[in-house]
């Protein structure tokens, strides 16, 4: 009997596969499609767990559908520009290109290993220009549509290197990564999506997606943020206009304060000479703080005030102007009427300068005279407020906020409004790898849209790339000198690329018809494939990644190419892969496992203190990594899948444990005895009627077909199909029936089944058994229904309520048989014992309990 050899057997099919194709799409129109989907990856060079754990996921799922008779189109590609790629250049001189080719080599040949079943033929690259020539012509459809524009933003500026960085090359204390300068803030003219266009139907179709996890759609319903309230306009003493934008308008009446960003247009004309000075520097301190730190609640309010006043337009009250850093330019109109008694920011704020704090909603319970110890912004009745006295707090018909934006709409002072606190989607890097802008800038014509016919404006090769100064292609005059396509005359590139989430929306689509080089898509290809059936892939990209996606398609849809205004029907975020890690608690420091001596009880092998265990995302920093190549090495792919399939639910993070790794590795072990050790015979008709024996076994095994089939249709809970899948071994094992045909429809269904998970071995066993063609090409088990009826069932019989014992008797006997049986059976006959029987309660296809006295 030849033993399992994995790695030779997976190399070898690895090997047929490719030659054969197997992996190709089928585009035969005649079956339903199926797209299924992982998300591509940077090409970092290695691929680790959380890869392996992500693709494996969506090829079981292709793998499944393919056998349930779907065309599949099941792709892989690179997300390949990126900052990462030129800090390699910066860092050791190796250009961009060659960096990330180099890396995708290594990766697709580490992919290889795992028995993805991906389309190859279909694969791209964001960085090649077969395909960034499309991602240009993308940004001129947006570029026509109104939907690209310039204008003048914040960037991070490096006062060393005299360069704009990424977010991610600034540390947390705000440094430069490679200079270490403080990081400043600092406007330039950049490139704009108009995303906001579409906030409205981003949020509403969020409904149509009944196929993604509530709380994905929940963060995108965040992260556009609509807010419905009112545009009310104060005024300055000097009569300049001052709208802001509340939510609670219903609160006009307290407003003590008004409160601009520290950058509202209208500061320096309101601000006094008596406060300039404070002003000033008020501004430059706000300028050097994120958003974020500026909203942090847990921060001590700061401000200052402008000398300058404003009137409420309701009352004429004449109220102080302020300016803090807690009201943000970017949001409604950078201006707010500060109700300090019902907004806690406002109530903070107040506390600290001493400004004051009205009641204008009373709470149910308040008493005569007490004063408020923080804002209250729950249910009460408006008082203090004029004509609005009285009215109940609220949102709803008849209350509060309709009856005061209805007031504001009469007297022309205000009107409802809605306000999204998504913004624009700033797509403009001063950097070298990635797209270039195809626009030119010509001082006739103004901006300038490449001609199609000339794209794609290519990456020029020689670049130098030192990290300082302008960007590498700012750098290039010669590069940058073009003559106008409009009117000839001398005019320059742009010299800005695209961000890379460009390059990610719409590579989907591209897979649909991945080899066009006439059009960016046959959208009859694209409209056949997509939407995408299933998409895998991790919970960081469950904002801005899947938002832009949304974007793109329904902007593609607007312009005619595409027939679905969702790209991704269905949504699976994988959960992470940890692992142990060995922490110090009293110096903070990680202690790499192979220096952990006694795991239950480990201790710091150079001090000898207690460690602390927790599970924890694989990293390098924290020594608990564990490379996907060592494990194929020594256990092969088949068992790694079956590990990471079995081990937790696909959304829920997994722990890695080597004593499961080698638990799969010994199932699979013993699939290959049952299974080589088998010895085939001509499949016939079973005979009729089927003896018990071969019955019961025939129950088993299409019962587990009905639960496998189940666990993976829909919810794709592979961790207990894989354990219905082990209990089908075992009743094959323990079967003394390895003659009948009944075991060898046992031994054909099991190879089926575990085909997807385990995909070499399947493959492996079932040409063993010298049936033909490929395991990957058979039909998926269906559940034949005579096969699940059960003829017998287990009664128990019970004396005076006790269990006493169980028999066996014929499904669906009525009761007066099933009384007549418990009666005669041997077990109560020993427990009634001659005693008078009083009473027999049957429930049928349960108990039977004899009373007796
Ligand atoms: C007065 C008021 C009274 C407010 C009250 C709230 C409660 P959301 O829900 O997030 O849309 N606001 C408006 N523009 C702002 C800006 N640029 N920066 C910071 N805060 C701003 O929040 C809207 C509320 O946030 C608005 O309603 C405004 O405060 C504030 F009892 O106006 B409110
Ligand atoms: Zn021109």
């Amino acid at each position: 009997e030849p033993s399992y050899t994995p790695v030779e057997i997976e190399k070898k099919w690895q090997q047929h596969w490719a030659e054969q194709g197997l992996d190709r799409t089928i585009e035969d129109p005649s079956k339903p499609k199926f797209y299924a989907l992982s998300m591509f990856p940077y090409p970092s060079g290695t691929l680790h767990m959380g890869h392996v754990r992500n693709y494996t996921i969506t090829d079981v799922i292709a793998r499944l559908q393919r056998m349930r008779g779907y065309r599949v189109l099941h792709p892989m590609g690179w997300d390949a520009f990126g900052l990462p790629a030129e800090n390699a250049a910066i860092d050791r001189g190796i250009h961009p290109a060659t960096w990330t080719h180099q890396n995708i080599g290594q990766m697709k040949q580490q992919l290889s290993q795992l028995g993805l079943s991906y389309d190859w033929d279909r694969e791209l690259a964001t960085c090649s220009p077969d395909y960034y020539r499309w991602t240009q012509w993308l940004f001129l459809e947006f570029f026509n549509a109104g939907l690209a524009y310039q204008k003048e933003s914040a960037v991070n500026w490096d006062p060393i290197d005299q360069t704009v960085l990424a977010n991610e090359q600034v540390d947390a204390a705000g440094r430069s990564w490679r200079s270490g300068a403080l990081v400043e803030r600092k406007l330039l003219r950049q490139w704009f999506f108009k995303i906001t266009d579409y906030a409205e139907r981003l949020l509403q179709d969020l409904d149509e997606l009944a196929g993604w996890p509530e709380r994905v759609r929940l963060m995108q319903e965040n992260w556009i943020g609509k807010s419905t309230g009112a545009r009310v306009v104060f005024t300055t003493e000097e009569g300049q206009e001052l709208p802001v934008f509340t939510t609670r308008p219903d609160t006009l009446w307290g407003a003590t304060f008004l409160v601009l960003s520290p950058e509202h247009p209208l500061v320096p004309q309101i601000t006094t000479a008596a406060q300039q000075e404070a002003v000033s520097q008020y501004q430059t301190a706000t300028a050097a703080k994120s958003d974020i730190d500026r909203t942090d609640d847990t921060q001590e309010k700061t401000g200052v005030w402008t000398g300058s006043y404003g009137i409420n337009p309701v009352n004429q009250a004449k109220i102080p102007i302020w300016i803090a850093d807690y009201v943000l330019m970017g949001y409604g109109t950078g201006a707010i009427m500060a109700v300090p008694a019902h907004d806690q920011r406002d109530f903070d704020f107040a506390q600290r300068f001493g400004l004051e704090i009205k009641v204008v909603v009373q709470p149910p319970d308040w008493e005569p005279g007490q004063t408020l110890t923080a804002a209250w912004a729950g249910e009460g009745t408006l008082v203090n407020s004029g004509l609005w006295d009285g009215l109940a707090a609220g949102k709803g018909e008849g209350q509060s906020v309709p009856g005061a934006i209805a007031h504001l709409e009469a007297q022309g002072i205000g009107q409802g409004q809605v306000t999204y606190r998504l913004r624009d989607w700033l797509i403009s890097r001063q950097r070298y790898w990635g797209v270039p802008i195809p626009v030119i800038h010509c001082d006739t014509c103004g901006l300038v849209a490449v001609p199609e016919e000339q794209l794609p404006v290519l990456l020029p090769d020689n670049v130098a790339f030192s990290g300082r100064g302008p960007s590498p292609l700012a750098q290039l005059s010669d590069w940058i000198a073009v003559d106008c396509p409009c009117c000839g005359q001398p005019a320059r590139r742009e010299t800005d690329t695209m961000d890379t989430f460009i390059d990610s929306s719409w590579y989907y689509l591209r897979y649909g018809d991945a080899q066009n080089s006439q059009q960016i898509f046959d959208p009859a290809k694209v409209n056949g494939w997509l939407p995408v059936d299933q998409y895998v892939g991790g919970i960081e990209h469950a904002i801005l990644h899947l938002l832009y996606s949304r974007f793109v398609t329904k902007v593609l849809y607007d312009r005619g190419l595409l027939q679905f205004q969702e790209p991704f029907q269905k949504l699976l975020t994988q959960g992470m892969v940890q692992a142990a890690t060995y922490k110090n608690p009293a110096t903070g420091k990680y202690i790499p496992p192979d220096q952990v001596s006694d795991r239950t009880n480990p201790t710091d092998p150079d001090s000898g203190e207690k460690l602390e265990v927790f599970y924890e995302k694989m990293s390098k920093s924290k020594y608990n990594g564990v490379d996907p190549q060592t494990v194929v090495q020594k256990y092969g792919a088949d068992t790694a899948r079956m590990f990471i399939l079995f081990k937790a639910p696909p959304e829920k993070d997994l722990e890695w444990d080597d004593a499961d790794v080698e638990g799969q590795f010994r199932f699979l072990n013993r699939v290959w005895r049952l299974v080589a050790t088998f010895q085939p015979q001509a499949v016939k008709d079973l005979p009729n009627p089927l003896p018990k024996a071969e019955k019961d076994l025939r129950r088993a095994i299409h019962t587990a077909i009905g639960a496998i089939t189940e666990d993976l249709e829909g919810d794709y809970q592979f961790n207990t199909a894989v354990s219905e899948l082990m209990k089908l071994s075992n009743a094959l094992q323990d079967s003394k029936l390895s003659g009948s045909l009944v075991y060898q429809e046992g031994i054909f269904t099991l190879v089926k089944l575990l085909a997807p998970f385990a995909p070499h071995l399947c493959e492996e066993l079932w040409q063993r058994l010298g049936r033909s063609g490929s395991i990957h090409q058979q039909p998926w088990p269906v559940v034949d229904p005579e096969a699940l009826v059960v003829d017998e069932i287990t009664l128990v019989i019970q004396v005076m309520g006790k269990t006493r014992g169980t028999i066996q008797v014929p499904a669906g006997s009525d009761q007066g048989t099933l009384e007549q049986l418990a009666l005669a059976s041997e077990v109560a006959q020993r427990y009634i014992d001659g005693k008078t029987i009083r009473k027999t309660i049957v429930v049928p296809g349960k108990l039977v309990n004899i009373v007796v006295g």
